[in-house]
């Protein structure tokens, strides 16, 4: 499903992204939720270049593109997953796209252009970075390194996250706030970290991620249960096979003494 021909797209696309030295920013309608005249024109480029490979697939983007999800087969992209971090100059936004067929995820590719490095994975086929194959890792959570995602367009969530760090910080090795959920998946698939969590995330930030983690050997899904599902945002998380379920203990620790003052739904 992933062949050459989507692989030069992916990169391709990459190029676009850092073609751009001071790319004109604007500012969307949540709290420090921006978005580049790159990411428009990386999304543009993605939808064309696929949309030739595959003409009967829909989309779904995070710049406008919002139809309902079908049981078709579905793109999922986030042109560039990091867009702050890409517009202050901190060289760590990825390029995710993911493929979903009957809602479920069937394939996907996250694309980090600073180092050159492509991750995929098809379902059933293992997840790959470069010719390697990916595994999570082994640690306990109590040698975890676990990404944090603050949910910084969604402010009523910051007491929820501060309370989740409380309870972490003395239960795990430490954490990790890279700025872009799709980067955090890497690196629980690639075993560097054991898992990441944010209340509140979008279809295109983890769709691709999510199966990597899994082909890897990890679990990824809604922090109140269920696998990912990806028509709207949820409350989300993802860890290696050793650490998942210790990681969501933890979370539903946070959210049950934050009670009513969080607004996250029980999903
Ligand atoms: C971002 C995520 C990040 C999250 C932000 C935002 P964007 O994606 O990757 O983890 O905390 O709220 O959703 O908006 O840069 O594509």
């Amino acid at each position: 499903m992933l062949n050459t021909k989507f692989f030069e797209i992916v990169r391709r696309a990459g190029e676009l992204m850092r073609s751009y030295s001071c790319p004109a920013v604007r500012q969307k309608e949540g709290h420090a939720d921006f978005v580049t005249e790159a990411d428009e024109a990386v999304q543009a480029y993605l939808m064309e270049a696929l949309h030739r490979q595959i003409p009967s697939a829909a989309f779904l983007a995070e710049e406008g593109e919002h139809a309902a999800l079908t049981d078709a087969l579905t793109f999922i992209i986030d042109p560039i997953d990091g867009t702050t971090n890409y517009f202050r100059g901190r060289r760590s936004s990825v390029i995710s796209v993911g493929l979903v067929e009957g809602k479920r995820a069937v394939a996907g590719a996250v694309y980090d252009p600073y180092h050159d490095l492509m991750y995929h994975a098809e379902r059933g086929q293992g997840a790959w970075c470069e010719g390697e194959r990916l595994r999570v890792s082994e640690l306990p959570i109590g040698q975890a390194l676990v990404e944090l995602g603050t949910s910084p367009y969604h402010t009523d969530l910051n007491a929820l996250t501060a309370h989740a760090l409380e309870k972490l910080l003395p239960r795990v090795a430490d954490v990790r706030r890279s700025g872009s959920a799709a980067l955090d998946l890497c690196h629980v698939a690639s075993g560097t970290a054991e898992g990441m969590f944010e209340w509140l995330l979008q279809p295109w930030d983890y769709c691709a991620g999510s199966l990597l983690v899994e082909e890897a050997g990890g679990k990824a899904g809604n922090i109140f249960g269920g696998e990912a599902t990806f028509s709207e945002g949820i409350p989300f998380m993802a860890g290696s096979a050793v650490c998942f379920e210790a990681l969501r203990q933890i979370l539903w620790e946070a959210r049950d003494e934050i009670g009513a003052k969080g607004s996250v739904d029980r999903g």
